[in-house]
């Protein structure tokens, strides 16, 4: 028996035209200059991470090269990534944090 896909007159249910807009990783790079504490302090001021957390993610990127640490829309991942290169200048560390579509 024909299901309502073959009936003329039948409308499908069609897709709301609200897209989502799209959503970019934060990621944090190891290097081999950057303080532990000062990744931790980073973790905690930006992305509102507790001190375990914070010190858990570090460790994650210190062993595996990288990480993400958030997701967010376009202009709050760019902020996050302008606060920790702005911070990471001033104290001279070479940490770096970029940011990629989802
Ligand atoms: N690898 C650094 C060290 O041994 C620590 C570090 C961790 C640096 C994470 C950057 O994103 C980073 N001091």
């Amino acid at each position: 028996m024909a299901d309502e896909r073959d009936e003329p007159g039948v409308a499908l249910q069609t897709r709301p035209k609200t897209k989502r807009p799209p959503m970019y990783k934060v990621l944090l790079l190891n290097d081999d200059f950057t303080p532990m504490e000062f990744v931790v302090m980073v973790l905690e001021r930006f992305f509102g991470m507790n001190h375990a957390q914070a010190f858990e993610l570090m460790l994650m990127v210190h062993k595996k090269g990288l990480a993400v640490v958030g997701v967010f829309s376009y202009e709050i991942a760019e902020t996050k990534v302008t606060q920790v290169m702005e911070l990471a200048r001033q104290h001279q560390h070479p940490l770096q944090c970029t940011m990629e579509k989802e």
